[in-house]
């Protein structure tokens, strides 16, 4: 899928502790590939970026990485009396980005939310980059004209960046087959929920 230059691609929680680890999500798997090839086809990778592609302008969809990054005593596990297991502890493997998609994120561009131990963050515009930036921020300054949503979990995370995206006036499309879910009803529930508002599903 080719998406407008003027759009961004924003990638939710497509961390290892969602897709293998504590808190594995259904349809994770399937989901990052799908993610993987939506980024090959609109974005360059810093790592092996395609230079005949950047020189012909193509491959310049810019890609935004929203990051659950809890500390080790974070108020949304089980220990403290959440509802979640321990997960996405930073600087633990569960926390890291999928190895196929780390090469199209650039540190500038990831969004770390949930790191304070008493606050529940499910919405990206609640993360910051390295600079101290919002996501709003960024999609400002790139002078974003509408955004592409795929990631984990439907239920939460997505639909919770999806709606705050709208919200801030942004036309938003969530990829169905690029997403990961805690339960299939949810899921279902959530795709329909964001469609109502006016969240495009693809
Ligand atoms: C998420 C539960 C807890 C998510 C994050 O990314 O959807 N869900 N932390
Ligand atoms: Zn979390």
């Amino acid at each position: 899928m080719k998406i407008p230059k003027d759009a961004a691609i924003v990638v939710v929680d497509m961390l290892y502790d969602f897709i293998d680890g504590s808190m594995a999500c259904a349809h994770a798997e399937p989901a990052v590939a799908k993610a993987l090839e939506l980024l090959q086809q609109n974005s360059s990778a810093t790592a092996d970026g395609d230079t005949e592609e950047i020189i012909q302008g193509g491959g310049m969809v810019p890609v935004l990485f929203v990051c659950d990054s809890h500390p080790s005593d974070h108020c949304s596990f089980t220990e403290q009396g959440g509802p979640w297991p321990s997960h996405c502890v930073a600087g633990t493997r569960g926390a890291e980005i999928h190895d196929d998609l780390k090469p199209f994120a650039d540190e500038a561009c990831i969004f770390r939310k949930g790191c304070d131990k008493a606050v529940e963050q499910y919405s990206g515009f609640e993360g910051r980059n390295s600079a101290g930036q919002s996501l709003a921020e960024v999609l400002e300054i790139l002078d974003t004209k509408g955004v592409v949503v795929v990631g984990i979990a439907t239920e939460y995370c997505v639909r919770n960046t999806a709606e705050d995206l709208l919200k801030a006036g942004f036309p938003v499309t969530v990829l169905q087959d690029a997403l990961g879910y805690v339960e299939h009803q949810g899921h279902l529930d959530a795709l329909d929920a964001m469609k109502k508002e006016g969240i495009k599903i693809l």
